[in-house]
């Protein structure tokens, strides 16, 4: 990976010495078959007006390396030659032949020369209310909003506000390009926040059922979490290195603050986690071995740097920080960890170490590692739920690189069962009323299968196969826990009800690409069988 843009690799320095040296297009020629193409010349006649001239968006998404890398092998170029079906993303296939539409992907995926600053100015300049929003003092649909169920459309961007007992699509509004990661209501339920990899933050109104505006509190984003009283949204960044902290009332920016390591080096936010117990949020740094804790109570206690030892005293020194609303804590661990889990009591997280194979826990309490377990073939822990099980609490965790699924005792810390699945899979879900969890087969030839998994004999009790041949995953529960909403995963796709005890299908909604989906109520209560 990228270690952020304005890193420099050797293409954009050996571009700007080709620059130095006059060379223009010449550069490209020489590393090999693009003969002749000037791909910053064509991005600038082409792509320019949409994408915008320095590559971070305007309509269209931003064209940097941190947003592309997720499309891998040839995809750049496939698009350019042929569009996007349902987006606005022209066919060049004309325009352009294959050799530039290569010089060109290939010229996309490299770090941007400078980042731009992205402080409180450039954030708050680009703030949009709705002009057509009214607030309402109730809510409107006529339903129980806490049992709203919200799923994402990603094939064009869209979220479907589902009424959790009808099951009927009361509204559907545009987001801004690829949203990633869980969408985070207010505590009251009334709000709902929804962030883009483009680092774009919307906010919509349940009761109102209508958008109420958007801010871009980042270039390049990955989460975002909500404080214990719903006051601030943290937004955790790539590009720049920075969380930015916004108000939930307007999307002012509260603060932005800069992700220096205790040793002086910037370091990206893997993600930022809510911890509504501790009144905090939790953060795991991508480039430094800390985690850090910023105190959403603005009557935090101060919290200590580090210690000197005094000389005259004869006796170690404690130095203060920071107290009150925002106060930083660092906790340093032995090397980055991301992708946390957490206890229901907030005291302890799991976090991946890098290699993949192993889980590491950290107290957040004492502030440091207390165990460590090998966990094989890449946990996916951000998506692990837990339950009680023969007087225990345990967590389970699917992982991403091979066909299984770790149950663990949260005591202990011991791996005490491994579910064989027919390949890896990304979610799980569950409800405190529920004898079942779900997860689905994310990757491989049995992306279609979705197990359904009994909590107590840890049997895989039946596996749907609802569109054979289409990737099925992620499900969420409604309010009560009687109903499993399924997505299928594909671009004419559709969420499916199921019942959550006879496991029949109730009724099929069609949806484009539908992934991740959010029930009001489960998150609200940090339900123990979905990921918070
Ligand atoms: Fe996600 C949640 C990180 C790729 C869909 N993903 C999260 C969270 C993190 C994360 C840290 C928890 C944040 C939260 O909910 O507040 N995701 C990562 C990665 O590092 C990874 C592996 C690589 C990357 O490109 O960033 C990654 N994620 C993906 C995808 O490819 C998915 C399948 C499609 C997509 O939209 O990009 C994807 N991630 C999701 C979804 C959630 C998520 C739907 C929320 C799950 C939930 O139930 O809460």
């Amino acid at each position: 990976e990228s270690a952020g843009a304005s890193g420099g690799s050797i293409w954009s320095k050996m571009k700007s010495w080709g620059r130095a040296l006059g060379m223009g297009s010449v550069l490209v020629l020489a590393m090999g078959s693009s003969a002749g193409a000037d791909p910053a010349g064509d991005y600038a006649e082409h792509c320019a007006a949409c994408h915008g001239a320095n590559r971070l968006g305007a309509q269209g998404p931003a064209l940097i390396p941190e947003t592309l890398k997720r499309m891998r092998g040839p995809k750049v170029a496939a698009v350019i030659r042929e569009g996007r079906v349902s987006t606005q993303m022209p066919a060049f296939g004309k325009e352009l032949d294959d050799a530039r539409i290569e010089a060109l992907a290939v010229w996309l995926k490299t770090p941007l020369e400078q980042v731009p600053d992205w402080g409180e100015a450039e954030i708050m300049a680009s703030r949009e209310m709705d002009p057509d929003y009214v607030p309402a003092d109730e809510p409107r649909c006529g339903c129980d909003p806490l049992n709203l169920t919200l799923a994402v459309e990603t094939a064009d961007h869209h979220v479907s506000v589902i009424d959790g007992d009808s099951f009927e699509v009361l509204d559907r509004f545009a987001t801004p390009f690829a949203v990633h990661g869980g969408l985070k209501y207010t505590p009251d339920g009334h709000h709902v926040f929804i962030m883009s990899r483009d680092g774009w933050v919307q906010k919509y109104d349940l009761w109102a059922l209508h958008p109420v505006g958007r801010v871009r509190a980042g270039l390049n984003s990955r989460n975002i979490a909500m404080s214990h009283d719903g006051k601030w949204l943290a937004v955790a960044n790539y590009l720049p290195m920075t969380l930015t902290i916004l108000s939930t009332d307007d999307l002012s920016v509260a603060k932005v603050m800069p992700i220096v390591s205790k040793h002086g080096l910037s370091s990206r936010v893997s993600a930022v986690y809510q911890a509504p117990q501790r009144k905090s949020f939790i953060l795991a740094l991508k480039d430094a071995p800390e985690i850090w804790e910023v105190a959403t109570d603005p009557d935090a206690d101060p919290v200590y740097e580090g210690f000197v030892h005094s000389r005259e005293k004869g006796m170690v020194e404690a130095i203060p920080s920071s107290q009150g609303l925002f106060a930083r804590r660092r906790i340093e661990i032995s090397e980055p960890l991301d992708d946390f889990f957490f206890t229901q009591d907030y005291r302890n997280l799991i976090g991946a170490a890098r290699d993949g194979r192993r889980g590491v826990v950290v107290n957040l309490n004492v502030g440091r590692e207390i165990a460590e377990l090998p966990l094989d073939g890449m946990p996916h822990l951000g998506s692990g739920i837990s339950w009680e099980r023969n007087g225990r609490r345990v967590m389970a965790t699917p992982h991403l690189k091979e066909g299984k699924i770790s149950v663990i005792d949260t005591e202990t810390w011991e791996r005490i069962a491994t579910i064989p699945t027919q390949g890896p899979g990304f979610f799980l879900r569950s409800h405190e009323n529920s004898k079942y969890f779900w997860s689905g087969v994310f990757f491989g030839p049995h992306k279609d299968l979705m197990n359904v998994i009994d909590k107590d004999t840890l049997e895989i009790v039946r596996t749907l196969r609802p569109v054979p041949g289409a990737t099925v995953a992620h499900a969420e529960f409604d309010r009560d826990g009687s109903h499993v909403f399924v997505s299928v995963w594909e671009d004419d796709g559709a969420v499916i009800v199921y019942d959550a005890n006879t496991l029949e299908e109730v009724k099929r909604l069609p949806m484009r690409k539908p992934s991740g989906k959010y029930n009001v109520w489960n998150k609200i209560t940090f339900s123990e069988g979905t990921s918070h």
